[in-house]
């Protein structure tokens, strides 16, 4: 069964492959992330890929027997050294069984904490105690889509481009156009040092937060360098889109400084990287389309469309 697992989860890396090439930021993910994720998932794995033994929280072990797995303790941020972390004489695992918040004394609801409730995984938990009556729930792959589903989380949603990002120029025509692509073809990508999946797997093992930091600060300065480009009518759209991604690329990467307490989205968050890389290939080819406005032949076929020919 185990292996049956690998295979299934590899095939999900070599279709990945194909497509995290259009988008150099998510190039060269390995496999060790997707088994980091297993093992999340409560999978114990033997790593055939690599032989090393992945580290991390376990599902199954409860240091301090208060019913409430070490990996559990992370997500829900209590003392895995101390079963009554908020001292009111309930156990953390006997509260988050019956939905009650573990960090705050007395009778308050998880559901009815925010900050709890913004933590994906915990969001998944209290889902899968309300409707399928399990006291202690556990990562599983299909609950956790149809978690995602029913929150319509499933699907990546590009972040809103305001008006006011674009800096729109008047001119347009051929000419503007050109100008926009020349532009654009000066921007320089974020200097990577490692793949997303290569810093998905090091933040489960808290390794890579000041490379997550470096590459964010490299994505503000590209959504910066592209924001300043003025923009043709003709090239609102594709401006748009590439503002866009980079925003949405922005929030995955940030996304990894929380995964570790925050399986749930890490799960998430790779499914909306590729489909990201679905989206940026389509932008790609509208921008690629624009360039053919610029293609003297294509003028020829399409004269008094612009006004502002030579
Ligand atoms: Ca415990
Ligand atoms: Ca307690």
């Amino acid at each position: 069964m185990k292996r049956t697992l690998i295979i299934t989860i590899g095939v999900i890396v070599v279709g990945g492959l194909a497509l995290v090439g259009a988008y150099s930021l998510f190039r060269g993910p390995t496999l060790g992330v997707l088994v980091n994720v297993l093992r999340f998932l409560g999978t114990p794995i033997a790593q055939e890929d690599t032989g090393a033994t992945v580290e991390g929280p376990s599902f199954t072990e409860d240091r301090d027997s208060d019913g409430l797995s070490d990996a559990k303790e992370e997500i829900y941020g209590t003392n895995s050294d101390l079963p009554d972390t908020d001292g009111d004489n309930f156990t953390d695992g006997a509260e988050v069984r019956k939905g009650f918040d573990p960090k705050v004394a007395g009778q308050g609801k998880i559901a009815d904490n925010p900050e709890l409730m913004r933590n994906l995984t915990i969001a998944y938990f209290e889902w899968a105690r309300e409707t399928s009556n399990i006291e202690d729930p556990q990562l599983a792959e299909q609950g956790i889509q149809t978690f995602l589903i029913s929150r319509k989380q499933d699907r990546l949603i590009l972040p809103t481009v305001e008006d006011n990002e674009i800096v729109r120029t008047d001119a347009s025509g051929p000419d503007a156009v050109k100008a926009y692509l020349d532009a654009f073809a000066q921007v320089t990508l974020p200097p990577v040092t490692a793949s997303y999946l290569d810093l998905a797997e090091g933040s489960l093992q808290e390794e890579t937060q000041t490379i997550i930091d470096t590459v964010v600060l490299g994505i503000d300065a590209t959504y910066e360098q592209i924001r300043r480009i003025p923009t043709p009518q003709e090239a609102i759209e594709v401006q748009r889109g590439q503002l866009a991604t980079m925003k949405a690329l922005k929030e995955l990467f940030l996304d990894l400084k929380s995964v570790r307490r925050d399986p749930v989205k890490l799960i998430r968050d790779i499914s909306w990287g590729n489909e990201l890389v679905l989206k940026s290939a389509d932008i790609e080819k509208k921008r690629q389309e624009l360039g053919l406005i610029t293609n003297p032949a294509f003028q020829n076929s399409n004269q008094g469309t612009g006004d502002s020919n030579q």
